[in-house]
């Protein structure tokens, strides 16, 4: 049964701890919990898995340096539980897929290949060489290679998506879509034409340094719980925090820093000095709203406008002729609120913005971020100590991936590189995303897909849409270490390849590896596992991925796969001469701590944007408008899971326990809309461009504070309420914080057929 209790306000504390070792303990006992939780984010350890939050100077680390939800993520990869070819050989596929994808992932770790036949109903094991051979056939029978799709998710080391996306280049397309599709693409997008590169421009020394720091749309306590540690730094050296979000998340609000006797049962910190409670989708609003009051004040660093920006005069015109109605309506807030952040940000030196989903998965997202970066830009926020544009990123190494070149629109620069190192012609034309890709196996453009990690069917949007695109395929691989669901909704001919984890010793021929990975602040360094492998069939994603390679190519090119698998100094001697600002590349990832990439803006303060200089760009207010009687739903994580993966019922924070398919309203809209609390609902999509019927059955009404109109679920129980074509503009993120839905009784909708 749903139980419902109030909110938290702080986060981490004793329950922290205690839900981090109860869960290591039961999935891997005493001893390999000590081995394995030990050595996550040390010096000579492995990077933990559950988010892209950098670690502090190699001089500053705890011995315990990771947090209640990362010790989730370790446990759950190094469960001692199997999925064996005996269990596959018990379960069809059907069955499996009559289960949840918390059970599936009970099931432990993959330990053999298996292969599902045309026609089969259960996965059988397969030899390894047998299945890269099945691959090769498959893709070498394609009338064009861009009718197979490479996807990747971001927790692929950078020596894997390398050799992956040389695989793919070589093979002749540029169909790499990846999960930052889905959640900082509309990031990249924005930042490369404002400041001219894609990432980040703080260090972690800034976020101690600053005196103001901004965070809008994340929700670090459940999804960054190292970042608190971080803020709590921050704040005790005298900077003042807001936080922007429709919902008060507890680690935003207090902190009980679990690293300190103190904070492990004491009071914690106070970490925002004012929160926002925003209308879902106000964000572009706001930081217009934000930019006109400097403008008005004047509190502008006309310097650093005057020789680092373009588009200053057109913008200043645009934002003095805001509207306060229009933003309030958008916000939901009062003018005297915005009013304060905006004193905030006038009376502070240097300000760090922050921002992660709630911000990137709206039809506007692109524009938004552009308008927070001018909102840093006119301030002279960038370039300087203790200031700077923060994008929090999800998957550990979804940075370092793009960095490797997993990327459907690659830049002329990257090819060319590829083009001299390895001396065949790389595809220009630029490839599907993760949108598009369902488009073309949907619409019968292709017919093979390669999964790097992920689970593909659950992440992404219109579940139904997606799955039957999945299951048209002629051939889905998905190289994984557990099951998921797009194991189950597969191919005509299906594999799956099981694989060595982050925190897994990984010998190959030439000895014991290391991998690489970048966090999100552009540190890169190295990544080595402690345990045995779960199985003695288990591959490394090295030698999987040049092993399809040298099964589809050949020594096509010259390119000798087996001798990267064999030793990945090779892979990274490559890298050094392909990827910019990776020279010396094996010297320095290896060093304690690595190394930082370069970011012209962060260093220098200049701007490889077309004119030389930052663009503050000009954005018209486009909000989603919300007919009457419905609401605007954004989706969004639990604390109790990673991504797809469900690690148990309990949003502690959010005082939600036992229950997923819950949906959040204001407690007046439950009784506008003639519903009360823990009424059995049906939630549909109105979504005009075409006449689909999208609902998801039998959720639950919770009262919470969220701003009136607007409605919260978690993913990705309710994907399939979001529909394929709903994306950002520019960037074509699904909008999966922007669903305009009505809330029913349940059997109130027609049940399709009925
Ligand atoms: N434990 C754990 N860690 C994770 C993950 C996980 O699933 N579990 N996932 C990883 C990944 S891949 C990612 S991308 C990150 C995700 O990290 P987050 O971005 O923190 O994840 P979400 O749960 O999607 O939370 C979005 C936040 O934005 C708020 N929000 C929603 N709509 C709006 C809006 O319109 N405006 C504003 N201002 N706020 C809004 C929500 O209330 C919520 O607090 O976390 C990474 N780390
Ligand atoms: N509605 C809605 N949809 C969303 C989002 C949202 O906020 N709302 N968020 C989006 C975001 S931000 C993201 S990043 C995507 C996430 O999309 P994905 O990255 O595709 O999904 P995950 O759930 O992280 O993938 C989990 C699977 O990865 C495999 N795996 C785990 N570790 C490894 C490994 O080391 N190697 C390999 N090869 N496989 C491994 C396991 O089999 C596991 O089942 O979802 C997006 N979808
Ligand atoms: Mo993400």
């Amino acid at each position: 049964m749903t139980e419902i209790h109030r909110p938290k306000t702080a986060a981490a504390g004793v329950t922290g701890v205690r839900v981090a070792l109860q869960r290591s303990l039961s999935s891997m006992g005493i001893s390999r919990s000590a081995r394995t939780l030990l050595r996550v984010n040390q010096i000579d350890g492995f990077d933990c898995m559950s988010c892209a939050w950098p670690d502090p100077d190699p001089e500053h680390r705890h011995t315990a340096e990771f947090c209640e939800n990362g010790a989730k993520a370790v446990a759950e990869e190094a469960t001692k539980r199997r999925a064996t070819p005996d269990f596959f050989a018990r379960h069809s596929i059907a069955e499996l897929d009559g289960h949840d994808e918390r059970w599936l992932g009970e099931q432990g770790r993959i330990t053999q290949p298996m292969v599902k036949r045309p026609g089969g109903s259960h996965y059988e094991p397969i030899e390894w060489d047998a299945a890269f051979t099945l691959i090769g056939e498959h893709l070498n029978r394609l009338g064009s290679p861009d009718e197979a799709i490479f996807y990747t998710s971001g927790r692929t080391s950078n020596e894997a998506a390398f050799v992956y996306q040389l695989f793919v280049r070589a093979f002749g397309t540029n169909n790499l879509p990846d999960c930052s599709n889905m959640c900082h693409e509309s990031t990249s997008i924005a930042l490369a034409e404002s400041i001219g590169i894609g990432k980040g421009s703080v260090s972690l020394r800034d976020v101690y340094d600053a005196q103001c720091i901004v965070i809008a749309g994340q929700n670090p306590g459940t999804n960054h719980p190292r970042m608190l540690q971080a803020l709590e730094t921050g704040k005790r050296r005298g900077a003042k925090i807001i936080a922007i979000n429709p919902l008060r998340e507890a680690g935003l609000v207090n902190f009980r820093n679990p690293q300190k006797p103190r904070g492990v049962v004491g009071k914690g910190t106070d970490l925002a000095d004012l929160h926002l409670p925003i209308r879902v989708n106000g964000d572009l609003a706001l930081f217009q709203a934000i930019g006109s009051l400097l403008v008005e004040w004047d509190a502008l660093d006309h310097d650093f406008i005057e020789a680092h920006t373009h588009g200053f005069e057109a913008w200043a015109e645009h934002v003095r002729n805001v509207d306060r109605l229009v933003v309030e309506q958008a916000t939901g807030l009062t003018w005297a609120q915005i009013t304060e952040a905006a004193r905030m940000i006038a009376a502070s030196d240097a300000t760090i913005y922050c921002w992660a989903m709630g911000l990137t998965q709206h039809r506007n997202a692109v524009a938004t971020i552009k308008e927070v970066a001018n909102v840093a830009l006119v301030r002279g926020d960038i370039g300087k100590r203790g200031a700077g544009l923060c994008p929090v990123r999800g998957h550990s190494n979804v940075q370092g991936d793009r960095t490797m070149g997993i990327w459907e629109r690659p830049p002329d620069h990257f090819l060319d590189a590829l083009q001299a190192e390895f001396g065949f012609d790389p595809p220009r034309e630029h490839g599907f995303d993760t949108v598009d890709a369902i488009r073309a196996l949907r619409d019968g453009r292709a017919s093979v897909f390669v999964g790097l990690g992920g689970n593909f069917i659950h992440a992404a949007p219109d579940t139904p849409v997606t799955r039957r695109a999945l299951e048209s395929a002629a051939l889905t691989v998905q190289i994984s270490t557990k099951l998921n669901r797009s194991h189950l909704s597969c191919g005509d001919t299906a594999l799956i390849l099981p694989t060595l984890g982050r925190t897994e010793k990984d010998v190959q021929a030439s000895g014991e590896q290391f991998v690489s990975v970048e966090d999100s602040m552009s540190a890169v360094h190295a990544s080595r596992g402690p345990l045995a492998p779960a199985s003695p069939y288990l591959r490394s994603e090295v030698a999987i991925v040049t092993g399809i390679a040298h099964a589809t190519l050949g020594d096509r090119h010259g390119i000798d796969w087996p001798s990267f698998a064999a030793d990945y100094s090779r892979i990274r001697g490559h890298i050094s001469r392909v990827v910019r600002g990776c020279d010396d590349y094996e010297t320095k990832v290896d060093r304690p701590g690595g190394f930082v990439l370069p970011h012209p803006p962060r260093d220098r303060r200049e701007f490889p944007t077309d004119s030389g200089k930052a663009e503050i760009a000009v954005s018209p207010i486009d909000v989603v408008q919300v007919p009457d009687g419905h609401l605007l739903l954004q989706t969004l994580r639990s604390h109790d899971q990673f991504n797809t993966t469900i690690y148990g019922d309990s949003d502690r924070y959010r005082g939600i326990e036992n229950a997923r398919n819950v949906v959040l309203v204001h407690p007046d809209d439950i009784a506008a809309l003639g519903l009360v609390a823990d009424q059995p609902v049906d939630l549909t999509t109105r979504w005009e461009d075409d006449d689909v019927q999208r609902v998801v059955r039998d959720f639950r009404v919770v009262p919470y504070e969220t701003p009136r109109g607007t409605a919260a679920a978690y993913y990705p129980e309710a994907n399939p309420l979001v529909p394929l074509d709903s994306t950002a503009v520019g960037s074509n993120c699904p909008a999966s914080k922007s669903v305009v839905i009505r809330v029913l009784p349940a059997g109130e909708v027609d049940r399709p057929g009925a």
